[in-house]
């Protein structure tokens, strides 16, 4: 069994994998390279070839666990026909919803043109760098998807004033979500993603009243439905503070907590297997403080299911040696 499957199935607590969010990404030379040449980020994303030569990156270079697609959460939307852009310096930039539109979409279309991220999976589960390795494949939450659907950009400046106005475009808008993303789930388990993670990067923008409506209920269902199918799902809500009330109700395989999170609260509330933690920002210090870092997850978490991970994406201007550095110090713990 792949070491990660051993912490997620068997909950074993003498192997500690890694793999890391955004592994194959910005901070990576040979993908600044190709994406350089690629400007448009969708045709990137849908040009399955390019795709997992970029997916495979990391592993040709680290001794990781495991391969996350090459792809993104808002293919979603891009799949239900909303326009999706990425400008330079400003990140995604969605055009309007129109629901009328939306509800006509059938299955078959949608799958259609998503084909490439599925093909993608199927080319990364075969090839040589991942035996013995997993091939995880993600959604994004419906809660963060619903807000780049109606918020039509990033929320990092804050959710437009208005954006709880039409209570009955949010619930409709919630359902379509939550029927494609079993439909986008399905089509990567069956191409080959044998874990499937669900970011909710801005579960921290909603007050606790709120969870129960657009985190708790549309996630559970999410994650019943990929536990049918018999694949592990790792759940990271990001920016909450209830891990344990989260755990209990919507009950991912395993949770994947940020770096605000104090790890030994984590280990006091949980008893499923735990992912990440430490802050992508200490790979831009130096290896002593790393290495300090590095250990101190490691004895918290040495009695119990744990993956590492990083808290979040690693930066962009992190040095690749410093990856180098800490998948070695995991690897050799
Ligand atoms: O070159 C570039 O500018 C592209 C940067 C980039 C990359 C490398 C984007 C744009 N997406 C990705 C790939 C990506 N996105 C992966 C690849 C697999 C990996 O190696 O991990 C994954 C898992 C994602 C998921 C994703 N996309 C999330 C959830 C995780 C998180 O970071 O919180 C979110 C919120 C997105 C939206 C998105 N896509 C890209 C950007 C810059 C953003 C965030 C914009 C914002 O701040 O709102």
């Amino acid at each position: 069994m792949t070491p990660i499957y051993e912490v997620l199935k068997n909950n074993n607590t003498t192997i500690k994998p890694i793999w890391i969010m955004r592994q194959a990404g910005r901070y990576l030379p040979e993908f600044r390279e190709i994406r350089a040449k690629n400007p448009d980020f969708i045709k990137l994303c849908l040009n399955e070839n390019l795709s997992a030569e970029i997916t495979l990156q990391p592993l040709k270079r680290f001794d990781l666990d495991a391969a996350i697609i090459f792809s993104d959460i808002l293919m979603l939307p891009y799949g239900l026909n909303q326009k999706v852009e990425f400008k330079k310096g400003i990140g995604p930039i969605l055009g309007d919803l129109n629901l009328d539109n939306i509800l006509k979409l059938d299955e078959i279309d949608f799958v259609k043109k998503l084909t490439p991220v599925y093909k993608l999976v199927n080319l990364i589960k075969d090839n040589n760098l991942t035996k013995n390795k997993n091939t995880i494949g993600f959604v994004g939450a419906p809660w963060t998807l619903l807000v780049y659907m109606i918020n039509k950009k990033s929320p990092k400046l804050g959710l437009k004033s208005d954006f709880f106005k039409d209570e009955k475009l949010i619930n409709k808008t919630l359902k379509i979500i939550e029927k494609f993303l079993k439909v986008h789930i399905k089509n990567q388990v069956d191409s080959g993603a044998q874990i499937i993670q669900i970011f909710d990067s801005w579960a921290g923008l909603l007050s606790e009243k709120d969870f129960t409506n657009y985190i708790y209920e549309p996630t559970i269902n999410i994650v019943e439905y990929t536990k049918s199918l018999n694949v592990p799902v790792i759940c990271f809500p990001k920016g909450i503070k209830k891990f344990k009330d989260f755990c209990e109700i919507v009950k991912p395989s395993a949770i994947c907590i940020d770096y605000e999170v104090d790890p030994k609260e984590i280990l006091k509330d949980i008893q499923i297997p735990v992912q990440g933690g430490m802050d992508p920002k200490v790979l831009l210090t130096d290896q002593e403080n790393l290495k300090k870092e590095v250990k101190k997850y490691l004895n918290i978490f040495k009695d119990h299911p744990y993956i590492f991970n990083l808290g979040h994406g690693i930066l962009p201007e992190t040095n690749p040696k410093m990856m180098d550095y800490l998948v070695k110090m995991v690897k050799d713990h």
